[in-house]
């Protein structure tokens, strides 16, 4: 069950926008998202030249996703995105799409994500990266789990770069999106799923 499309999408929603834990999205979850953003990409680094512009990276970010799946917008728009109104925007938007397809403020999101996990900034995810991010979100007492679930995504081409490069991560996290079957090939990019 953990691996349909529903929980994928939910798990997005989840664990990687909705910062605050309250089950939603508003532009709050956001502004925090742009101070970790610059806390994480700065290694602690907290300037405010830097935080300023991850501060507009992140509003605007919002903003277009709000205009993608905050559907009950004018007369009654509330500011808030819930997890059925993000699914129904991936569902509109992503669904049997590839990366490029995809509408502008996913693909920065993406890309974001891959650079904040990208501690090294070599450009490639590498399985240190990947254990230190799945650790953060998961409660999981054996290193084993998120290796495997690691390796389990490389192809030959992602092994002879010594891990996952941006431009792959790109088609994953698409697949993780965009694909409905529950035997998704993206299914372990953040690690083996508990929901
Ligand atoms: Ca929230
Ligand atoms: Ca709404
Ligand atoms: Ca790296």
């Amino acid at each position: 069950m953990a691996y349909t499309w529903d929980n994928r999408v939910a798990f997005v929603v989840r664990y990687l926008y909705d910062i605050d834990n309250n089950g939603y999205l508003d532009a709050h979850d956001f502004q925090c998202l742009a101070l970790r953003t610059c806390v994480l990409e700065g290694k602690g680094d907290c300037s405010s030249s830097r935080l300023q512009k991850y501060q507009h990276i992140m509003l605007s970010l919002w903003e277009e996703i709000a205009q993608l799946a905050d559907f009950d917008k004018v007369p009654d728009y509330d500011g808030i995105v819930t997890t059925d109104e993000f699914k129904k925007a991936v569902q509109n938007s992503c669904i049997g799409k590839r990366y490029e397809d995809f509408p502008q403020a996913m693909k920065a999101f993406i890309e974001t994500n891959f650079r904040m996990i990208d501690i090294n900034s070599d450009g490639i995810l590498g399985i240190e990266e990947y254990r230190y991010d799945c650790v953060q979100r998961m409660a999981v007492n054996d290193i084993k789990a998120i290796d495997e679930a690691y390796n389990s995504l490389l192809n030959d081409d992602d092994r002879r770069k010594g891990g996952i490069a941006l431009s792959r991560y790109q088609e994953l996290f698409a697949l993780f999106l965009s694909d409905q079957g529950e035997d998704c090939p993206a299914k372990y990019l953040f690690g083996p799923l508990e929901l």
